[in-house]
Order: structure tokens, then C-alpha cells, then sequence
């Protein structure tokens, strides 16, 4: 048994003072010092620096790690220069991006606090990475095909790749998963295929879903800028399934849908009744011009994630959380920094499934220690200077083992 002290910790109650978490694998208790040792008399003791904070390991629900190779090479600031780029780049990104440094970036989403991570995952080639890294990585096999013509063959390879993160062993804490691309990009034959294979194997389900202007005007119109593109690559012209038949797709499994960011309200209340949610990604959607996702009016769980280097700079989970508090600069500072910090640990432990993500008994001690520079004033601070201040954790344990720090 461990027991860690800090000056605070964020519990599912807020933040507590003057506390210790008793951990194995598990967590045990949170408790003062003294009644820990009384219960615990030979844990070890582990007594973190001057103004730290522990969190539960942060979640960083959508990334897609085959595309850590892209610095300048794809077009950022709007979303069909930018898919135009992609389609140009693809081949060369991908070969670019090798073992090591998609573990390089593994290794920065750790430093950052992030235990945890949803691998969006086109090709399968960071399997042997996430099942080398300590994180628990839920690995969505992406499916990708609009053309009937192709689509059974792709469905064939998709199905290939979910095989092979089934046959991970339990010590990688790699969890298969299926990601549907996009309504404007997956037929509709072999979507429902995929979500059938979700629901069978009870596997985390997730899709990209309105995120560009662009998306939604083809998906009601067939008209646009998407027209262009399915012209020029794939010689169709008309979209293969409305926003509706998407949705309806996945009425009876809770699907994880990234960015929605062009969704209407009644769209978000229909999302929310099936017990849906978001994966929120503020510099992305801000990067390829893609506005605003309204959080301040949305009720249904969200989570806040990089997505890939593809549209982003960094796989920083402080770095994003700091980017949201800039982009939704009308939302009251304190309470978005509270709502920032749920949504990257609970809720988003509650969206992929785990059992991690909420500093209380039985929970896997997924846990980082935030150190911060000086003393905050109020508890009610602790959350919006954390944000504001944290570069790298001090330490991560996951599932009670020091993974980094001193
Ligand atoms: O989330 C961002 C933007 N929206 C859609 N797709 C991607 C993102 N980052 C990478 N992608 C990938 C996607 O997984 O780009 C490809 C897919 O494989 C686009 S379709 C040629
Ligand atoms: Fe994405």
C-alpha cells in the first residue's frame, strides 16, 4: 500500500485539503495522514512538493497518432484546403511517422498527465506502440469507404485490424474499439456491419460527425465544397446518407461523436436522448476553421480531446485545456476551468468505459501530481490555476505503479 499527500485533491466532492489517497493497483481511500497510517500502519508514505495537487490521470478521448509526422505539411485554416491536403500528403506523412516517434508522442501526452487515451486509428500501425506504452489505450479501428464499389474490401481490412487489437494481451491495457469515420466518407451498408460488430463485442464506439460548414452542406444539399472533392477523388456527386439516417445508425449504443461543432440544438437534444456524447477539440476545430462548439448549451457529456497532430500542435492535454479556456471566452473563467477538468477525467472515463478517472475507493489509481508554483488563495482557484500553470505533471502512477517524475 501507497499513500500520496498532497496540499490538495480533486475528489468527485471538489477539491479536499489536508488529505492523503491510500492506493495499491487500486485506490483504497482518501483520508487525513493519521487515520490512513492507522488503518494502512505499513503503507509507504509518499509526500509530494509544496503546492501539489493530485488528479486522476487526465483522458484524451480522440487522437490519431499515425499522423504525429505533420508540422507544416497540411493546410490549416479551413476544412476542405485542409482534407485536400491530406489526400495529398497522406502517403508521405504516414511513411514519415515511425515507432519511435509516435512513442514520442505517447511519451508527451504523459508528461502532460494523460493516463489514458482513444487512438483513432486509419491503418492499425500504432498498434505495437500502444501496446507497448504504459497508458490504457482504447484503439478505434477506424472504417472508412463510401464507394459500394470498394466497400466491401475495406470492410474485410477494418475487420482484419479489429482481430488484432482483440488479440492484445490484458497487460497492454490496449481495449478494442470501432470508430466510423464520417457521414460523408463510411456507406451506409457497412456502417451498420461495423456498429453491429461494437454492439456484439460490446466495444467503444466513435465517429467524427459535423464538424466543417462544408460537411453539413453536403450531407442536406449535395452541394459545396465536398461536391469539388467527391468529383475530383472518387467520381460520385451525390452524398450516400443524410444527418439524419447517420444518427438514426446509432440509436440504440452510446456513441462517442467528435466535434459536432456544426450540429443544431435539436440535433444535440436528439444526440443527447440516446445517451450519446462529444469529444471536444478546441484547437482543431479553431485550426481548420471550423468555429465554435457551443458548450455553455449543450446537455449531453463531452469530453475534451487534441485529435491528432494532423490539426493540432501539440498532444498536450493542459495545452488544449488552456486553448478552451481562450476559445469560449464568454463562459465564466473559474466555473470553465471546474467544468474543463470534469470533463477531462470523469466524464471522459465515463465515455470510453474505464474504470479510472475519479480519485475514490475501488477506482485503478491512475493518479498525477500537479505542482504548482505558489499557494492558491481559495480551493475554488485550484482548478483554473492548474490549468493556467501546468506544463508537465510531477508524477504519474498508473494503476499504482510510478510511471514518471521524481
Ligand atoms: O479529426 C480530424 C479532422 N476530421 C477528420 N479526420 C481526421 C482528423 N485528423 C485526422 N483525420 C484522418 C481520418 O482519421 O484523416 C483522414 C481519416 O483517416 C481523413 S479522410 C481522407
Ligand atoms: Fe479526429
Amino acid at each position: 500500500m501507497k499513500i500520496l499527500v498532497a496540499d490538495y485533491i480533486y475528489t468527485p466532492k471538489g477539491f479536499v485539503e489536508y488529505q492523503a489517497v491510500a492506493f495499491d493497483e487500486k485506490i483504497h481511500a482518501v483520508n487525513s495522514l493519521e487515520s490512513l497510517l492507522a488503518t494502512y500502519p505499513k503503507a509507504e508514505i509518499i509526500r509530494t512538493a509544496p503546492h501539489s495537487v493530485i488528479y486522476p490521470g487526465f483522458i484524451n478521448t480522440h487522437v490519431h497518432l499515425e499522423f504525429s509526422a505533420n508540422k507544416t505539411s497540411l493546410e490549416y485554416g479551413s476544412f476542405m484546403p485542409w482534407l485536400d491536403s491530406v489526400i495529398a500528403n497522406r502517403d508521405e506523412l504516414m511513411q514519415n511517422c515511425d515507432n519511435k516517434m509516435m512513442q514520442k508522442e505517447c511519451d508527451n501526452m504523459l508528461h502532460s498527465g494523460i493516463t489514458a487515451f482513444g487512438a483513432i486509428s486509419s491503418f492499425g500501425t500504432e498498434l505495437e506502440v500502444c501496446q507497448k506504452i504504459p497508458q490504457r489505450v482504447v484503439f478505434f479501428n477506424e472504417l472508412i469507404g463510401s464507394n459500394a464499389q470498394y466497400a466491401d474490401m475495406l470492410y474485410g481490412d477494418f475487420l482484419e485490424r479489429v482481430k488484432a487489437s482483440q488479440s492484445c494481451s490484458r497487460a497492454s491495457r490496449v481495449t478494442p474499439a470501432v470508430a466510423i469515420h464520417s457521414p460523408y466518407s463510411v456507406h451506409p451498408v457497412i456502417l451498420e456491419k461495423a456498429v453491429t460488430v461494437a454492439k456484439q463485442n460490446s466495444m467503444p464506439l466513435s465517429a467524427h460527425f459535423l464538424e466543417s460548414q462544408a460537411e453539413r452542406e453536403w450531407l442536406e444539399n449535395g452541394t459545396g465544397e465536398f461536391k469539388n472533392f467527391f468529383e475530383k477523388y472518387f467520381n460520385t456527386s451525390t452524398p450516400v446518407t443524410t444527418i439524419e439516417e447517420f444518427m438514426h445508425a446509432f440509436d440504440n449504443y452510446p456513441t462517442h461523436f467528435a466535434h459536432c461543432v456544426q450540429a443544431t440544438k435539436d440535433e444535440l437534444a436528439y444526440l443527447s436522448s440516446k445517451g450519446h456524447s462529444i469529444a471536444h477539440c478546441p484547437r482543431s476545430n479553431r485550426y481548420l476553421g471550423c468555429g465554435r462548439l457551443k458548450i455553455e448549451e449543450i446537455d449531453l457529456p463531452f469530453s475534451v480531446a487534441t485529435d491528432g497532430l494532423s490539426s493540432n500542435d501539440s498532444l498536450s492535454i493542459f495545452d488544449e485545456l488552456r486553448a478552451a479556456l481562450m476559445l469560449h471566452n464568454d463562459i465564466p473563467i473559474q466555473a470553465l476551468a471546474a467544468q474543463l477538468i470534469k470533463a477531462a477525467t470523469s466524464d471522459a472515463a465515463e465515455i470510453l468505459g474505464l474504470n479510472c478517472g475519479k480519485i475514490e475507493a475501488d477506482r485503478l489509481a491512475d493518479l498525477v501530481v500537479v505542482t504548482l508554483p505558489d499557494l492558491p488563495q481559495t480551493k475554488e482557484e485550484v482548478a483554473l490555476w492548474s490549468i493556467i500553470h501546468t506544463k508537465k505533471v510531477s508524477e504519474v502512477y498508473i494503476e499504482g505503479e510510478k510511471i514518471y517524475g521524481k
